[in-house]
């Protein structure tokens, strides 16, 4: 098995949910923890730019976004399998959660603590991150809003309990567990678990649910530096890509190509394309600081364009 690097920091959620999936998979992984604001100089130096947490390395592969790196932690070892009742719903369900619970729980979020985020935590996420004010006084006229649509989604989640097993998807864990854990375990662990299950509703099936997926853990790792982590990437040769090529639209196989998330931290990231299907994209970069990388990206929530059709590029 080679080794497994995970890019990320205590306190994201997203990162939550793939510290998880390495427990429930028992998979043994390497840790590198990055700071909660960049600069992240080493850390960009492997995904070409791409600007967000986590981020998995196998090798001198590179995964950006936690939907692909789901997909390569299952490619790694099958079982147990991330996506027992198939692979849709869980996707599907997880960018739902996604992109409509993250804006509601920040705002819940900040409401608790936000006297106590940095001034430079705040202005770069405003900045460069999601382009609007999260501090306490800007949320705070939504406040009820988030509330609202927060109690309403869990109680969605309680119903999938209630009409499809132990978890949303069925009799066993999947990908939309851990996707759907993660905006609560972010509330509960830093306004306090009551104060959460009892401000949004939480029924006693979901909390029991939060429970067992937070007993899952996170299985064994040892922490390295982000140097540690370059030179892993360096002197490794990145591993023949398991999709073969077919882009929808006709980009041709070695076009130099920018992918570009399509919600925040909209920074395209170019590079060369070596492989492609429906659901990945994988593009190479190699630069005398990291050696050639493959850097792999989902398709839902990205952009992928032939460089020229962009509006901006890095590299
Ligand atoms: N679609 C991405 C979203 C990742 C994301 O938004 N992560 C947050 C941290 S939990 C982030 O990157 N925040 C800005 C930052 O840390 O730079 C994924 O699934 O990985």
């Amino acid at each position: 098995m080679p080794d497994i690097i995970l890019h990320h920091y205590d306190l994201s959620p997203f990162s939550e949910k793939i510290r998880l999936a390495l427990g429930y998979k028992g998979l043994d992984w390497k840790s590198v923890k990055v700071e909660a604001v960049p600069p992240r100089p080493l850390l960009n130096a492997l995904t070409g730019g791409y600007r967000r947490v986590p981020v998995l390395q196998v090798g001198a592969d590179i995964y950006c976004d936690t939907e692909i790196i789901f997909r390569a932690l299952e490619r790694l070892k099958p079982n147990p399998t991330l996506y027992p009742t198939g692979v849709g719903i869980s996707k599907a369900l997880s960018l739902w959660w996604d992109r409509a619970t993250w804006k509601p729980a920040i705002g819940i979020l900040v409401d608790y603590i936000g006297e106590h985020l940095p001034p430079e935590f705040l202005a770069d996420r405003k900045d460069h991150y999601l382009g609007y004010d999260i501090s306490k006084a800007a949320m705070a006229p939504m406040l009820p809003a988030y509330v609202q649509e927060m109690t309403a989604f869990a109680e969605w989640l309680g119903s999938m309990l209630q009409e499809n097993g132990a978890y949303l998807t069925g009799n066993a864990l999947s990908v939309a567990d851990l996707t759907c854990y993660h905006s609560l375990w972010l509330l509960r662990a830093n306004c306090g678990a009551e104060e959460i299950d009892k401000q949004l509703n939480l029924s006693p099936a979901l909390v029991a649910w939060m429970d067992e997926i937070n007993a899952i853990g996170h299985g064994k790792s040892i922490e390295i530096t982000p140097e540690d982590a370059l030179e892993i990437a360096r002197t490794a040769t990145p591993s023949l890509p398991s999709v073969g090529f077919n882009d929808p639209t006709g980009i041709a196989a070695g076009s130099r190509v920018s992918v570009t998330p399509n919600d925040n931290a909209r920074v395209p990231v170019t590079g060369t394309l070596v492989a492609a299907d429906a659901q990945e994209i994988i593009i190479r970069k190699d630069t005398p600081e990291t050696g050639v990388l493959h850097i792999h990206f989902p398709r839902a929530g990205f952009e992928t364009l032939p460089v020229g059709l962009s509006t901006k590029s890095v590299a």
